[in-house]
């Protein structure tokens, strides 16, 4: 028995049901274009809202139920929350998990005791990954709660903060490749600055693009055939996050030489912490060539920070996952629910909801991107809006057979005068919305 055992395994029982501990869309099984409703989705529970946020913020104490936690963390307590976590997972049928390193562990205070504790929980997490058969998305470090990396981890004015940094990303690289996790995500919180008075910009991206290098260098050491995603922000918990968006993010790669080999792990609220659509971020990485996981989560529209709550607008999500049907779904990510309950959400039921709600939006942004991209009508006005470019002219241009000077040339003699043409923006965006009808 655990704190999570009340509910019985949540399971599919159609639109019509009036069990809210149920899901009404996502059914995993039920084949989409292909392919499982589950492997399109790929969903993941995160370890660190769901199952170590006491529910605390700024102006008040916990409110949440978590006897697990407390200071310092013991080997005793990390094991119970290893139990109640593998139970949620279990009923909720999450098919994945996410974790940071000091999440899972019991509290270490040394380098050699940090690695030990790890090892310890790691051998207890591949017994439960095991017996449960669920998988890890991915793993990641926590490189900014502990006050040592107040001034940053790899962009830190210290290099024994750097070399500290590095312990655990060692540590938690190896674990994550030990549990055959599918992923391994860099989030950069403390990466960034408060004031550039006391910052040498120069130096400290010099030395983020090291660490990087040395992550990837010792990814191919191991042989972790997982991917490597740096996970953008704007700002928050700094003024200014260096992996700011996936623009930022993909120059910074480009210019260490890291391009081919790290992607990025695209939040939703941190997308619009950006002042950027989602759908924008999503289509700018695939753009690039580095697109490959999602955190899922939204902000609210009236509050400027990361307020990581649970997505329940599937109409929002469409212009994402129409792509992501594009392409056929995730290569390693996948949707890593990195959302949390509001302070009052104090049952235990509550978490179950809150995943339950998220998932099935999902299953209908999925079920109406199916329909959008079979249909074919969006891909038609599209590839209507850009017919010019399959003129002569335009397969010209394409193909770099015309300088400045010949193709103004050209425009002078021809003295083309093209007509202003409609962009049928307001039918594409009654296209997204009569498809939601799931
Ligand atoms: C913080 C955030 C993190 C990362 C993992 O805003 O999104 O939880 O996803 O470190
Ligand atoms: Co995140």
């Amino acid at each position: 028995m655990t704190l999570f055992s009340s509910v019985e395994p949540v399971r599919f029982e159609g639109p019509q049901t009036r069990n809210e501990l149920a899901y009404r869309v996502y059914d995993k099984d039920r084949i989409v274009l292909g392919k499982r409703m589950e492997d399109w989705l790929r969903f993941a529970v995160c370890y660190w809202h769901s199952f170590n946020w006491p529910g605390m913020d700024i102006f008040g104490s916990g409110t949440l139920p978590r006897p697990w936690l407390g200071i310092p963390v013991t080997q005793a307590m990390a094991e119970q929350k290893l139990e109640a976590a593998f139970d949620f997972l279990a009923r909720l049928g999450a098919p994945y998990f996410t974790f940071h390193d000091v999440d899972v562990m019991a509290t270490a205070t040394t380098p050699r005791e940090h690695a030990a504790n790890l090892q310890r929980i790691e051998e207890r997490i591949a017994a439960k990954m095991a017996s449960s058969g669920v998988k890890l998305l991915w793993g990641t470090a926590n490189l900014f709660s502990h006050p040592r990396y107040a001034g940053g981890a790899a962009t830190s004015p210290d290099p024994q903060v750097y070399a500290w940094a590095a312990t655990q990303v060692r540590g938690c690289l190896e674990t994550t490749h030990r549990l055959g996790g599918e992923n391994y995500v860099l989030w950069g919180g403390r990466e960034g600055y408060d004031s550039l008075l006391n910052t040498d910009l120069r130096r400290e991206l010099d030395q983020y693009g090291r660490f990087l290098s040395m992550v990837v260098e010792h990814k191919h050491r191991i042989g972790f055939k997982g991917t490597i995603l740096v996970e953008p922000k704007p700002f928050e918990p700094t003024k200014h996050q260096y992996d700011r968006d996936v623009a930022a993010v993909f120059a910074f790669l480009q210019r260490y030489g890291l391009a081919q080999e790290v992607k990025v792990n695209i939040e939703v609220n941190h997308a619009t912490l950006a002042g950027l659509d989602f759908e924008h971020e999503v289509a700018a990485a695939r753009t690039y060539g580095i697109f490959g996981s999602i955190d899922i989560n939204r902000g609210d529209p009236r509050n400027g920070w990361d307020t990581d709550q649970f997505p329940n607008n599937a109409q929002e999500l469409v212009p994402t996952l129409v792509q992501l049907v594009q392409d056929g779904g995730f290569t390693t990510g996948g949707f890593n629910f990195d959302a949390k309950l509001r302070r009052q959400s104090v049952e235990p039921a509550d978490l179950y909801l809150a995943h339950i709600g998220g998932v099935d939006t999902l299953a209908r942004a999925l079920l109406a991107a199916a329909d959008i991209v079979t249909d074919g009508a969006l891909e038609r006005l599209r590839a209507e809006r850009y017919r010019g470019w399959d003129s002569d002219l335009g397969r010209q241009i394409s193909a770099g057979k015309l300088s400045l000077a010949s193709l103004s040339d050209l425009a002078v003699e021809k003295g083309f005068d093209p007509a202003p043409r409609s962009g049928r923006q307001e039918l594409a965006e009654s296209l997204i919305a009569r498809h939601c009808k799931y």
